[in-house]
């Protein structure tokens, strides 16, 4: 560790004068000119986070979602999670330091976490496909050399495999090989063994449509079907050969519009799914013999996917508990149906994956997802070990019932939401149920909701509590909210300060559409005069 040659090269990754950004709900992310100074710093902070925690820290380059011209980084912690809020706030001071304070700031940062310097620091790196990712990841190269860590480049992965990657060499490869090779073999060989046991009638089973966003998921999913292919086919559009990233495609694109990607080939009746840039999001949907386009949203997958585990864990008859979390933005239907039908208990989290992973922790089986297709199933290690205990030791149908649970354990990639685990795990349920994807959305009818942006001078105005159902400030907002829901029936509504993006946002949820755009604008409307609108003042129809 040598302060000059930290400053030598910190002068190469310049911050621009004048720029401040904030380690958000997924890291820094903003347009790809303005970051190389940040993944530098990235760099330098992994060194130091991996000596903290003597493990390996993992750098994801990416802006999921967002626009081509956008990137973003973030930094994985040790079991595969995201990385831990005080060390957002180190990010955060490291990222902001003006040049000549750098290197005081990371031995402040050092001294305030207890960093022991002589540590050695090993540190991998994965990045997504947009045209800068390569020269930012050799960024945060350099601040990882520069401070005397280990590094290795996996180069492209989705989120997901990077997150495994770091979680298999903590564990000294007991969840698996730390390889691309390792996570495929991994998945793939608990797919086929759970599907083995479907019933499938014909091929329309087994073949499902991907739209890819145009990123990572593409080249990783084409270079993963070969293993599992024995039990599904899947045919790839907006595979990246063309199109640009997340552009009128993807996850993101499919969930706001509620309408199919740009690209895809869509008949009647066929099942569709789509990723989102960096592949840890996933929604599916079809069109019915009408042409109407119907979409399966994250709270539908966690029911599928819920029900399937209750009846399991029912059949081996042991007493693991099971709980759902959820965000405000759950549909009310979803909500009310795992609750009242399916008699399982749900908790309602603030937005953002670390929250979801978080509370999921507390279950024994922990199934997590956001509308917008983020999620995935946490078992505790506890009943790993059970249920992998259970599926030697039983007789017949519980036995058959406990290896169908331990293949779901190692399907889904326990260190993070994945679309394709989840993808995997949804395809296994359907055959094995033999549902259909109108049968699966016909579980419950979504509530019709409405989501609006609205600009106001500072969003931080908006504080709020009870999981972002209400709002605690401007003083009166919640009371007109209130005062609003109740003029419609099934009504919900709520405000929050998004964190990813300038806006404050709005949701509205209600018995007709024409209710729910309605109240959505009526919401934004007491936003606008309550908390400091600027701009044009919202107006019906958006
Ligand atoms: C980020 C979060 C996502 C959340 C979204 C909300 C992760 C990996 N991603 O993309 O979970 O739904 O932000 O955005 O945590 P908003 O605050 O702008 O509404
Ligand atoms: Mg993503």
């Amino acid at each position: 560790m040598d302060p000059e040659a930290v400053r030598k090269y910190s002068a190469l990754h310049a911050k621009p004068d004048g720029l401040v950004l904030q380690y958000g709900t997924a890291g820094f992310r903003t347009k790809a000119e303005r970051l190389d100074h940040v993944m530098f710093r990235m760099g330098l902070l992994a060194v130091l986070r991996s000596k903290q925690t003597k493990s390996t820290i993992g750098v994801m380059v990416t802006a999921s979602h967002n626009p081509e011209e956008d990137n973003g980084v973030k930094l994985v912690d040790p079991l595969g999670e995201m990385l831990a809020p005080s060390w957002e706030e180190h990010a955060t001071c490291l990222a902001n330091a003006e040049e000549r304070d750098v290197w005081r700031v990371l031995m402040d940062i050092s001294e305030k976490a207890a960093v022991n310097l002589q540590q050695e620091a090993f540190v991998v790196i994965g990045r997504d496909t947009r045209p800068s990712s390569e020269r930012l990841s050799q960024s945060v190269i350099d601040g990882v050399t520069v401070l005397g860590g280990q590094f290795h480049d996996y180069g492209l992965l989705t989120t997901p495999q990077l997150h495994y990657m770091v979680y298999c060499r903590n564990s000294s490869g007991r969840y698996g090989e730390a390889t691309v090779d390792g996570y495929y073999q991994k998945l793939s060989t608990a797919f086929v063994e759970l599907t083995k046991q479907a019933f499938c009638g014909g091929n329309e089973y087994r073949s499902l449509k991907v739209d890819c966003a145009n990123g990572v998921g593409a080249l990783k999913l084409r270079e993963m079907e070969p293993y599992f292919s024995q039990g599904l086919s899947v045919q790839l559009f907006n595979d990246g050969t063309k199109g640009k990233l997340n552009h009128l495609c993807g996850a993101d694109f499919v969930k706001s519009h509620q309408r199919p990607p740009q690209g895809m080939e869509m008949k009647s009746s066929e099942r569709c799914c789509s990723f989102d840039g960096d592949a840890d999001r996933i929604v599916y949907y079809y069109s019915d013999t009408d042409g109407h386009f119907h979409l399966i949203d994250g709270d539908k997958i966690a029911t599928l996917i819920s029900s399937f585990l209750k009846e399991l864990l029912v059949e081996i008859g042991e007493s693991l508990n099971i709980g759902v979390v959820q965000t405000a933005y759950a549909n009310g239907s979803s909500t009310r149906y795992l609750e009242e039908v399916m008699k399982v208990p749900v908790y309602c989290t603030k937005t953002g994956v670390k929250h979801l992973h978080h509370k999921a922790q507390e279950f024994d089986v922990g199934v997590y997802f956001e509308a917008n297709g983020h999620g995935t199933v946490l078992f505790s290690k506890a009943a790993e070990m059970k249920i992998k205990q259970l599926a030697k030791e039983l007789e017949d149908k519980k036995r058959k019932a406990a290896q169908m649970l331990a293949n779901v354990i190692d399907l889904f990639n326990q260190a993070a939401g994945d679309a394709i685990s989840d993808m995997l795990v949804i395809e296994a349920i359907l055959a094995l149920k033999g549902l259909t994807v109108q049968e699966w959305d016909a579980l419950y009818t979504d509530l019709p909701n409405r989501q609006l942006k609205v600009k106001v001078a500072d969003r931080q105005v908006i504080s709020t509590t009870d999981a972002e159902r209400q709002a605690v400030t401007p003083p009166g907002l919640q009371e007109a909210i209130n005062d609003l829901v109740k003029k419609y029936k099934l009504s919900r509504a709520f405000v929050r300060p998004s964190g990813t993006e300038d806006v404050v946002r709005v949701y509205a949820e209600a018995d007709s559409q024409e209710s729910a755009d309605s109240l959505a604008h009526e919401v934004s409307l007491a936003v606008f005069q309550l908390a400091g609108g600027v701009g044009e003042r919202p107006h019906p129809g958006f």
